[in-house]
């Protein structure tokens, strides 16, 4: 298993990074990398701290740290939307997009700073000699900082994100709403190339795509500008915040190592966790919510994001509790009617087993809920979770995402994070 898994994410490495997958996704991807980090520490501590310090070489100067870094090797139209369509280095100069490199201009989860801390201490010595953390420190701080100054659209502490692929979960059902007010882009004014790889029901529909266009063309054409700019989609996520303050635990961890001041990052994280429970914790449904900021309403779908506040460690023992039935549940099955947590409701109106992020178990996802379970002292469905993974993953080809019923996969197979955080969980 170990010697597949590491076949998988070697096979993908590209002399910089390493892509999620060869034909989907040809360029490196944010919060990819950071898993992806979080697994290659185990073959090659060297490799993780550079796949980690390629995706911050091409951070914006306003501090954002872009979800797509485009690999200029890679023909425009293996991959849509492809620089051409993005024009970071020219529509993203006002914010400071890097001049040489081509990049996308949205976000994706904030998972860096954990994986830099959890790749540091693979190799403690090489991270030293290489300075890894001391160079990675400005960069990681300037990232926080972005989302804290730029991002705070509801004004209660919390990032919001501005387009369905931000939070890294594209189609899930809880964009719906929000997406309602977004005019798609017209049927026949881009060219989709994730078609060519993989089965249409797997994938999002074309008006997803067209809302996914329309919205990041705004966002471009007005210089990707968060302030005094109009944006149709704001959304506060559970899943998003919880990873930055994960991500604030572990600067403070950092912090540490270099001899820095810790105590500011750790008040931030308990802020953020205060936040995520003041203004997103739902009793009746037993977990996390996302929020329009446009209309300062809850949204009702249940997703797997509003689980994920669980990896973190100071959050309140009840909410920890209802959480942890919530997964376990008839909403979500974890132990009975499924072997890993599955991207949404099981119950919910826009339940369906094949389609992306609209119910398929995905396997980061699964490893932070791992984390969580363990960290709350839920040994025994950890325990059984990671067996989940394991055999899920090595069952169905290291897939992009899979059934969460049957396990089989879904998507594209040897996909790159899978593979790394099987390796995590077997190290
Ligand atoms: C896209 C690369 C990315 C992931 C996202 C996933 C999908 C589609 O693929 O995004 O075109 O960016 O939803 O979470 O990072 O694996």
């Amino acid at each position: 298993m170990r010697r597949r898994a590491a076949e998988v994410l070697l096979g993908n490495w590209t002399g910089a990074s390493t892509v999620p997958s060869p034909a989907l996704y040809p360029h490196q991807w944010s919060w990819d990398s950071a898993f992806i980090a979080i697994g290659l520490r185990h073959l090659s501590p060297e490799r993780a701290q550079r796949e980690l310090e390629t995706l911050l070489a091409a951070q914006w100067d306003d501090g954002r740290v872009p979800h797509i870094v485009f690999n200029p090797a890679v023909p425009l139209g293996a991959y849509f939307p492809s620089p051409d369509f993005w024009r970071s280095s020219t529509a993203g100069r006002a914010a400071g997009a890097p001049a040489a490199t081509e990049t996308s201009g949205i976000v994706q989860p904030p998972v860096h700073a954990l994986a830099a801390w959890l790749v540091h201490r693979s190799d403690p010595d090489l991270s030293r000699r290489r300075g890894f953390l001391e160079r990675a420190w400005p960069a990681l701080v300037a990232w926080h900082d972005y989302l804290r100054r730029c991002r705070d659209f509801g004004g209660d502490g919390l990032a919001a994100v501005l387009h369905p692929w931000e939070p890294g979960m594209d189609n899930s059902p809880c964009w719906d709403e929000p997406l309602d007010r977004v005019e798609p882009a017209p049927a026949g004014s881009f060219r989709r190339a994730d078609l060519g790889h993989g089965d249409r029901a797997d994938r999002p529909t074309d008006l997803d795509y067209g809302r996914y266009v329309a919205l990041a063309a705004h966002y471009r054409d007005h210089g990707y500008r968060d302030a005094g700019t109009e944006h149709a989609f704001v959304v506060e996520d559970p899943g998003f915040n919880a990873l930055l303050a994960l991500s604030e635990n572990a600067l403070a961890a950092i912090a540490g190592e270099l001899g820095r001041d810790a105590a500011p990052h750790r008040s931030r994280a308990r802020r953020l966790t205060a936040a995520l429970v003041e203004r997103l914790w739902d009793e009746e449904a037993g977990l996390f919510l996302c929020r329009d900021v446009r209309t300062g309403t809850l949204v009702r779908d249940r997703s797997v994001t509003g689980l994920l506040p669980l990896a973190l460690p100071s959050l309140p023992g009840p909410v920890a509790q209802a959480l942890v039935r919530t997964m376990t549940g008839p909403h979500f099955g974890l132990g009975t009617a499924c072997g890993l947590v599955p991207s949404c409701d099981l119950r919910g109106r826009a339940f369906d087993a094949s389609r992306y992020w609209r119910g398929p178990a995905w396997f980061n996802v699964n490893w932070l809920l791992e984390r969580g379970l363990r960290q709350h002292g839920e040994t025994g469905l950890a325990d059984a979770l990671e067996q989940a993974v394991l055999a899920s993953a090595g069952g169905s080809g290291f897939a992009e995402y899979v059934d969460p019923h049957t396990g089989q996969a879904r998507g594209a197979t040897g996909f790159s994070w899978t593979a790394a955080v099987v390796l995590d969980l077997l190290a």
